[in-house]
């Protein structure tokens, strides 16, 4: 069924079904309730998107806007690990790159705080949120970025990682997040590239360099791997968001996908990955590969990794410091808005 058809957005349900109105008893209302989560489901089954104006089950909405805010603070929390090194990088051509690189990761935020909009939220309450805590961002943010390479293998790994994560995203349930995941994923390629090619001019260079390399993968190894979530079972929202479409793959299936995409890149880098447990599975034709030490991952989202204190300390005092800038652009198009209204009117009193 086109998406034109389908029952909308709470505030018009009664027209959806036409029989929800002024009369509205509650067995009618318990009636338009199931035709209108029915249409939903089947939506879902024939793999329709669903769009803001169409009608959804307040968790869906909910589970959306919970996973897509995580997304867009990691975007821009993200921005820091590697922001880190744009005076320091080693030439012109790096120091560009990277600039392009960080200034992405916002452009990535502001995307998915748009899209995050379309379901009813506000970006300042979403904002609001990460500053007290309330809502997460991804645990990968809170390493720090002790050398060069570390801006290599933040490419390599992390944003490979989040290639992975993201492409079957481009197939979520709901069209504006998945729109999003398309341009973002196109750029995320261009991310994981230049790490790629960053770590192995390191690794080709000088035993210093190789050596820089090595230990930049030693330390960003295990926590990319957790960046795709706990394990299935301990998943508490897993099962709900594939049935609806919104994840497609569990964690552990697309944390296996990542090994099996890493180790053969990992030999042309000329790098070992720091796990002594890695080797092929004929029988299962995928890599087997060590236990990942989940008490690391649980305790980093309690706020005690490394890094954690530091960039929320640096997000809140961005947000701080930009207020000025989110004055001066509100009074800049209230101005715009009032300019266009006089000019409608005069318009409208000489026609
Ligand atoms: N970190 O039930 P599940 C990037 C939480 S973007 C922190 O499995 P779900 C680009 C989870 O929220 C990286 N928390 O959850 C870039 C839940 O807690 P809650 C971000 C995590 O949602 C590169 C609890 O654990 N990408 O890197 C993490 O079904 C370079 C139970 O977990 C996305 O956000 C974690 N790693 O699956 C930028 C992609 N994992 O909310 C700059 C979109 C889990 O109940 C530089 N998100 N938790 O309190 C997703 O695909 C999913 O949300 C998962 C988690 C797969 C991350």
């Amino acid at each position: 069924m086109p998406t034109a058809q389908r029952p909308v957005s709470p505030m018009d349900t009664t027209s959806a079904t036409g029989t929800a109105g002024a009369a509205g008893t509650a067995g009618t209302a318990a009636a338009d309730a199931v035709t209108l989560e029915a249409a939903f489901d089947a939506a879902v089954a024939a793999d329709e998107r669903i769009e803001p104006r169409d009608w959804m089950p307040d968790a869906y909405r909910a589970t959306l806007v919970r996973q897509i805010a995580q997304h867009a603070h990691s975007e821009i929390i993200g921005m820091q690990p590697e922001a880190n090194w744009i005076t320091r990088a080693p030439s012109l051509r790096r120091k560009a790159i990277l600039m392009a690189k960080v200034q992405d990761e916002a452009g990535h935020g502001l995307y998915l705080y748009s899209a995050a909009e379309t379901l009813g939220a506000s970006r300042d309450d979403l904002l609001d949120k990460l500053h007290s805590g309330r809502q997460k961002y991804s645990s990968i943010f809170n390493y720090p970025t002790l050398t060069w390479a570390d801006v290599g293998a933040i490419g390599w790994l992390v944003d490979g990682a989040a290639i992975t994560n993201q492409v079957p995203l481009c197939r979520c349930s709901y069209g504006p997040y998945a729109r999003a995941m398309v341009r973002v994923c196109k750029e995320e390629s261009f991310h994981q590239r230049q790490g790629y090619e960053l770590l192995l001019a390191l690794s080709r260079g000088t035993e210093a360099q190789h050596a820089m390399a090595q230990d930049a993968v030693d330390r960003w190894w295990w926590p990319s791997l957790m960046m795709f979530g706990p394990p299935d079972a301990e998943s508490s929202h897993s099962e709900q968001s594939m049935t609806w479409k919104i994840k497609r793959h569990s964690n552990d299936e697309l944390r296996q996908r990542f090994v099996d995409i890493c180790v053969p890149q990992a030999e042309s880098l000329g790098l070992t990955l720091p796990d002594p447990d890695l080797k092929w599975n004929e029988e299962r034709g995928q890599h087997d590969f060590g236990a990942i030490d989940w008490s690391e991952f649980w305790s980093v989202l309690k706020g005690n990794g490394p890094c954690n204190e530091q960039r929320m300390t640096q997000r809140r005092l961005a947000h701080e410091e930009g207020a000025w800038v989110r004055a001066a652009a509100a009074a800049h198009a209230a101005k715009h808005a009032a300019r266009a209204a006089e000019h409608s009117e005069r318009k409208e009193a000489t026609a």
